[in-house]
C-alpha cells in the first residue's frame, strides 16, 4: 500500500447486525449478491449484514480487516466508471485456520440464510450426476470428523448443531452457476448428513429450504493495476475492490425457510431481485446462453491469442461464431421464460462482452472446464442431439477444450491450465496416439461425459479435434459460418 494514501474506510455507520454466513467471499458475490443486500437493507430495513468466510486462503479476510471490511465497486460502463462503497460485510472468517468459529456463526440463531458461491469444484460433486463425490479427499475427511474442510462439510456439520439446539434450520442460498443448483446442493448436503446420521439428513429434508437461484453480473478477477487506478482516482487505497459491469440480474426461487416468517430474507423484491415459483427457464437461458457461450469463447479465443472476451469478439470471425451458436445451435434448445424476448438477450449478451472497460481473461474463464462443460454445453448438445438439431459449432468449443486440456496450443506453446482433473486429463492426452485417441480417452472421463453421449458426439468431434489442428482456429469457424 502506497504510504502518502489513506485506506477507504466506512461512511455509513456500522454494518447492521449479522443475519447471513456467506461461505466463499470472493469478487463475484461482493459485487452481486452483497450489493443487492446492501441495497435490500437500506430500503426496508432488516438484520442483514454478512459475516464472510473464505473456506482457505486468509487472503480476503487480510485485505478487507484493516478496512473495517468496507469495498469499493467499480462499475465499468462503455462511457465510463461508476464507484460505489458496499459496507454491508461485518467479518470475514478463515475456515482452514478456525473452523469452530465458522460453524459457531452458521449455528447462531440470528443466522437465517447461508448463501455460497464456492465455484463448481467447491461442491465436491461429480458434475455429470450431480452426486456427492465421496472419493474426494475433503469429503472424507469430513465424513469422519465434526470440524469439516469442504462447503458441503460445513453446511451439514452447522445444520446438526441447529437441530441439536432445537433451532430451525438456516435456509441454503447457492450462487453458483450450477444447473438446478438448489436442488443439486440439497441432494449433495443430504447424502452427506444421511452417512453422518440419517435423522440429520430427515430432518434437513423436512425442515431445510434450499431455492435455486440464476446469478448474473459478468465480474471478472481484480488485476494489481485496477488496485492502482483506482487508488489514482480516488485518492485513496482500497486492497480489495471489484470490477464489473453495470448489467446485474438475480432470479430467485421464493422458498425460505418458513419458522422466520417475514424475517425469512431481505426485502428482495424491493431492489429488483426477480422473486419466482421456478427458475428453471431462466438458469437454462443464462447458462448455456451466457456461461456455455463464454467457455466456447474462452478455450477458442486463447487458442487464437486473444486475451480477452471484449478482444475475442472484436474479431469478426469470432462475432459471426457466437452469434451463430446463438441463433443455430443454443436458443432451439430449451424453452425462454415467460416474457423474454431471447433474441433481444443474446443481442444484450453481445453488448456485453463487447463492453472495452471489463477486461475479463480467456484464461479466467478456461479454468475449470471439467466442472463447466456439463452445464454449459453438453446439456444443449444432449438436448439438440435428441431433436436432430446439428451443433457443429459447441462441438467445435469441446474439440477446442480438449486440445486445451493437453496443456500445450496450436503453436506448441505450454499452456497454464487450471483444473481439478488436470493432471489426468494431460496423462489421457499424452498417452493417446493419434487424434482419434485422443478423442476418444478425452471422452471416456465419465465424471464428465456420459457414456451415450461420448458415443453420438465422438465422429464430430474428431473432425473438429483434427481440423482445428490441422487448419487453426480462424479457418475451422470461417468454415462453419
Ligand atoms: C464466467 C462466469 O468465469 C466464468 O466461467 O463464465 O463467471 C460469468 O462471467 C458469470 O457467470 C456471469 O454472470
Amino acid at each position: 500500500m502506497p504510504a502518502d494514501l489513506a485506506r477507504v474506510a466506512r461512511n455509513k455507520g456500522p454494518a447492521p447486525r449479522a443475519g447471513i454466513v456467506h461461505l466463499g467471499l470472493g469478487a463475484f458475490f461482493r459485487a452481486h449478491g452483497a450489493v443487492y443486500i446492501e441495497d435490500a437493507t437500506e430500503k426496508s430495513g432488516g438484520d442483514w449484514g454478512i459475516i464472510g468466510v473464505s473456506l482457505q486462503s486468509p487472503t480476503m479476510r487480510d485485505q478487507l480487516a484493516p478496512q473495517d471490511f468496507v469495498y469499493t465497486a467499480q462499475e465499468l460502463g462503455p462511457d465510463g466508471a461508476k464507484l460505489r462503497q458496499v459496507e454491508i460485510v461485518r467479518d470475514v472468517l478463515v475456515a482452514r485456520e478456525d473452523p469452530e468459529t465458522v460453524l459457531a456463526a452458521m449455528a447462531d440463531p440470528a443466522i437465517r440464510i447461508v448463501t455460497l458461491t464456492v465455484t463448481e469444484k467447491g461442491y465436491c460433486h461429480d458434475p455429470a450426476s450431480g452426486r456427492l463425490n465421496r472419493q474426494h479427499p475433503d469429503i472424507q475427511h469430513d465424513l469422519a470428523s465434526a470440524l469439516p474442510l469442504s462447503a458441503p462439510g460445513y453446511l451439514a456439520r452447522a445444520l446438526q448443531r441447529r437441530k441439536a439446539a432445537g433451532l430451525p434450520p438456516f435456509t441454503v442460498l447457492t450462487c453458483d452457476n450450477l444447473p438446478d443448483n438448489g436442488r443439486l446442493v440439497k441432494g449433495i448436503v443430504l447424502e452427506l448428513a444421511r452417512d453422518i446420521d440419517p435423522a440429520l439428513a430427515d430432518w434437513i429434508e423436512a425442515e431445510g429450504r434450499f431455492p435455486a437461484t440464476m446469478v448474473d453480473r459478468i465480474v471478472p478477477a481484480t488485476k494489481p493495476e485496477d488496485i492502482e487506478a483506482l487508488a489514482d482516482k480516488t485518492g485513496r487505497f482500497d486492497a480489495a475492490p471489484v470490477m464489473c459491469e453495470p448489467f446485474s440480474q438475480w432470479v430467485v426461487e421464493d422458498d425460505f425457510v418458513p419458522a422466520y416468517g417475514k424475517d425469512a430474507r431481505p426485502d428482495f423484491a424491493a431492489v429488483g431481485v426477480e422473486l419466482v415459483d421456478n427458475v428453471t427457464a431462466y438458469e437454462h437461458m443464462k447458462l448455456r446462453m451466457l456461461n456455455g457461450t463464454h467457455s466456447s469463447l474462452a478455450y477458442l479465443g486463447y487458442l487464437a491469442g486473444h486475451e480477452t472476451i471484449a478482444e475475442t469478439v472484436a474479431d469478426p470471425v469470432f462475432a459471426a461464431y457466437v452469434k451463430r451458436l446463438w441463433r443455430q445451435e443454443i436458443i432451439p434448445s430449451f424453452t425462454a421464460p415467460p416474457g423474454v424476448d431471447i433474441a433481444g438477450y443474446a443481442d444484450a449478451l453481445f453488448g456485453r462482452y463487447s463492453n472495452p472497460g471489463i477486461r475479463h481473461r480467456t484464461w479466467q474463464i478456461a479454468m475449470d472446464g471439467s466442472q463447466k462443460l456439463p452445464q454449459r454445453i453438453l446439456g444443449t448438445l444432449r438436448d439438440n442431439l435428441a431433436h436432430g438439431t446439428p451443433s457443429p459449432g459447441l462441438i467445435t468449443a469441446v474439440a477446442a477444450w480438449m486440445i486445451y486440456v493437453g496443456g500445450t496450443d496450436l503453436n506448441g506453446r505450454p499452456i497454464d491450465v487450471r483444473d481439478p482433473l488436470a493432471a489426468r486429463l494431460k496423462s489421457l492426452s499424452d498417452a493417446a496416439e493419434g487424434d482419434a485417441d485422443t478423442v476418444a480417452a478425452l471422452l471416456g472421463v465419465t465424471e464428465i461425459f456420459d457414456a451415450g453421449l461420448a458415443g453420438a458426439l465422438k465422429p464430430d468431434l474428431t473432425t473438429a479435434y483434427t481440423r482445428l489442428k490441422s487448419d487453426g482456429v480462424h479457418r475451422t469457424l470461417e468454415a462453419l459460418t
